[in-house]
């Protein structure tokens, strides 16, 4: 018996805490089983159950593909992907099972790939044996001797760029008498991804070591994309069922805090090990670690995932639905719910923005777009404070709404105040304010524009156009507001 094969038995038959199941599936055999080909699939699908009573050599074949695909609604990225998305495809085997590991890097790649996958026991797991040259394959064999759900990832110099765009999945290890039934299962993992431009800037952005290496994520994001769970493709489930989501968190740099608002998971799996905590609101998923949560749904209506580091999902991008049909049940819920609580109309509101973005780019953006666009961005950023209908509140918030104040400024001087915010005493139509506007540099140039477009276009306002350069020009000049972005 080789020494590795010796100490493993031994481990194996060491191991105080395992079932004699996992003992019998840990244990070495020559045997490997009937082959298969795994069934691989993109998120937020997961492969089927194996349904197999034992071990099998099973067949992987991952192809990296590097490619450009939308990182928000009109932004684009160049992700490095295993199997096209981000995540990379989701891979189920059985514990116990010999997996044979088909790694292809396509012949349009720019860079060499290999893969870690936290599933395997051997140095680098499988890193070493799996680097791999645009247009060649690599192959490699592990046994999968522990059950779980683990993360994968590039582990090609530098680790951190790889990782950051996109390269990433899960690995399901079943144990062996497999997981109990349930009605949906599905595949999240979380992110954070390092752009130049600001957060939704329009067009292909550029990654940005330096915010990178500062762990100071433009976005995070739940499988890539702002819109990956959102509007058409919100998770769906009904009433009744029982929902198991397996969650993982690519990083490469932040720890997610992984909430579902309105719901409460009855297990969770946590760290993707053998055991479950019960009744958990938010349960933490480590950077290049997973988990696995299991609750049934009993009241419909949408509900939001989030990481509840809650600026990342509101600002950053870290934010999906699982909308749940079927009957209402009072005894439960009372049934008050505004899906738009949290979301407001994101859909229309992208629409619109994105609408102008392209106009932008082709250089035919007309005021009525600006208008359109200003209005949806206006409904989620100032009409908390100045309301829909911009009369803002008495006492509190000044009117937008036929505003002597704001149309005695130039255009300049509203960029400045969206930018710099607004504090100290002022009037409005003779009625006195004195209160604080925090500064929005956050917004984008083009965002600034619009939305003051729309402002002047509105409500009886004097109906002059802001164009992005005169932001722009704003922006250069003006010293950036204490408490602002950095
Ligand atoms: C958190 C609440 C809040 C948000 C959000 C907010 N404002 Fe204000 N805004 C205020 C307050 C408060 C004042 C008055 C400040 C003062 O008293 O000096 C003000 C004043 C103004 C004024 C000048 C007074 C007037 O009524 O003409 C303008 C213009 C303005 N805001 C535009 C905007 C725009 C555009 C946005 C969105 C990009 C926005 N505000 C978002 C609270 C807010
Ligand atoms: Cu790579």
């Amino acid at each position: 018996m080789k020494p590795l094969l010796a100490w493993m038995l031994a481990a194996a038959l060491a191991a105080p805490a395992a079932s004699p199941a996992q003992d019998a599936a840990r244990k070495p055999s020559a045997e490997t089983g009937d082959t298969v080909k795994a069934v691989l699939t993109s998120p937020p699908q997961v492969p089927p159950p194996t349904g197999r009573s034992k071990p099998a050599k099973v067949v992987v074949e991952l192809e990296v593909v590097e490619k450009e695909l939308p990182i928000a609604e009109g932004s684009s990225y160049t992700f490095w992907t295993f199997g096209g998305t981000v995540p990379g495809s989701f891979i189920r085997v059985r514990q116990g099972d010999t997996v044979e590991f088909h790694l292809h890097n396509h012949p349009s790649s720019k860079m060499p790939h290999n893969i870690d996958l936290h599933g395997v026991t051997g140095p680098g797991g499988g890193a070493a044996s799996s680097f791999t040259a645009p247009g060649h394959s690599s192959r490699f064999t592990f046994k999968a001797l522990n059950q779980g759900l683990y993360v994968y990832h590039c582990a090609t110099a530098p680790v951190g760029m790889h990782v950051a765009n996109g390269m990433y999945g899960l690995i399901l290890v079943e144990p062996p008498q497999g997981l109990p039934p349930v009605d949906r299962e599905f595949y999240v993992m979380q992110g954070d991804f390092y752009t130049v431009g600001k957060f939704r800037e329009k067009g292909l952005q550029a990654f940005d070591m330096q915010k990178a290496i500062d762990e100071n994520p433009t976005y995070v994001l739940f499988n890539g994309s702002e819109t990956a769970l959102t509007g058409d493709r919100a998770l769906a489930a009904k009433v009744g069922e029982r929902v198991r989501l397996y969650v993982g968190n690519g990083g490469p740099n932040l720890v997610s805090s992984f909430h579902v608002i309105g719901e409460i998971f009855d297990k969770v799996w946590y760290e993707g090990g053998t055991h479950f905590q019960e009744n958990v609101q938010t349960t933490l998923v480590p950077a290049g670690g997973a988990m696995i949560a299991e609750f049934r749904l009993d009241v419909p209506g949408s509900y939001v995932l989030v990481d509840h580091s809650i600026f990342r999902a509101f600002n950053k991008g870290a934010l999906g639905v699982l909308k749940v049909d079927g009957p209402a049940d009072p005894t439960i819920y009372s049934g008050k719910e505004v899906d738009s609580v949290y979301l407001g109309d994101k859909a229309a509101t992208l629409a619109a923005v994105d609408t102008a973005a392209r106009s932008a780019a082709a250089g035919t953006l007309s005021k009525q777009e600006q208008i359109d666009a200003g209005k949806a961005l206006y409904a989620g950023t100032c009409s908390v404070c100045h309301q829909d209908s911009g009369a803002g509140l008495p006492g509190v918030f000044p009117p937008l709404a036929k505003s002597d104040y704001l149309s005695a400024q130039k255009s300049a001087d509203l960029v400045r105040i969206v930018l710099s915010g607004l504090s100290g005493p002022i009037q409005v139509n003779g009625q006195h304010y004195d209160s604080v506007m925090p500064p929005m540099s956050q917004l984008t140039d083009d965002e600034i524009a619009n939305i003051l477009t729309f402002i002047r276009n509105s409500w009886g306002n004097s109906g002059e156009q802001v164009e992005k350069a005169e932001v722009e020009a704003v922006r250069k000049a003006t010293p950036r507001a204490e408490g602002a972005a950095h």
